[in-house]
């Protein structure tokens, strides 16, 4: 099994159009990314919220992990959130969603019920995380620890969409997140987002691969078996301090 796993897009439709060209597929023929020699996509979730082209990149998964069934796309906290809204459940609209919600109010009821159509059908098909290779990598957008691997549950869906979150918080309200990356002793590889970083945090046989594109850093993917990262600068403009440490 050879795949292309993707960090957090939100919305970033040009950058991802460059990368996965990068990565050799071709848009030419369906205008979605395929493969040659069938190389297949994976997301770790967060396609939407900031960037320009949410709702592009909603259509693409939509079309590669739905349709076609031949992508892999676990939900990101932007996603939960994206979905919660599209239910019409009370959600606040900030912290990147009022760009989709943006784009979303901006189209024909016919189109908004479409959009909102494929985006619930995406969201529920999906797994919280995904075993893949016989279990010998894991793709889950806030990672996920070794002993919650194979089940599920609450404490499991709050640990893959927001992280080793501790429920406290710092004095500028961002939530205190621990580094279950430097505590993993586990043989399975785990390929995760969330956390935007500079460049990818390869630590005990974890890569976070959210490199920032819509703060202006890179969009990369990490190529699976081959473990060979690949990124294209982002076109957004740079923030600074969104990218942290860990
Ligand atoms: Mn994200």
């Amino acid at each position: 099994m050879k795949i292309d796993i993707i960090g957090d897009i939100h919305g970033c439709y040009l950058d991802f159009k460059l990368l996965t060209e990068q990565l050799g597929y071709d848009w030419t023929t369906e205008a979605i990314p395929v493969h040659p020699y069938g190389r297949r996509l994976a997301f770790v979730g967060d396609l939407t919220d900031r960037g320009p082209e949410s709702l592009k990149i909603i259509e693409i998964v939509w079309k590669l992990a739905v349709e076609k069934g031949n992508a892999y796309y676990v939900p990101g906290n932007h996603c939960n959130k994206l979905y919660r809204f599209f239910l019409g459940n009370k959600v606040q609209i900030s912290h990147g969603l009022e760009t989709t919600v943006a784009e979303f109010e901006a189209l024909s009821k016919p189109e908004q019920d479409l959009i909102r159509k494929k985006f619930i059908e995406l969201y529920e098909k999906a797994p919280l995380y995904r075993q893949l290779d016989k279990g010998k990598l894991v793709i889950a957008h806030a990672g996920i620890r070794q002993d919650y691997i194979g089940k599920s549950g609450s404490k499991v869906k709050t640990f893959v969409l927001y992280g080793d979150i501790t429920g406290e918080k710092h004095p500028d309200g961002s939530p205190v997140r621990l580094d279950w990356a430097m505590h993993y002793t586990g043989k399975t590889c785990i390929v995760y987002g969330h956390t935007p970083v500079q460049e990818v945090r390869i630590i005990n046989n974890t890569y976070n691969i959210d490199t920032g594109a819509v703060f202006g850093g890179k969009l990369t993917a990490l190529r699976y078996p081959e473990k060979e990262i690949v990124s294209v600068p982002s076109s957004m403009p740079f923030v600074a301090e969104k990218f942290r440490e860990l």
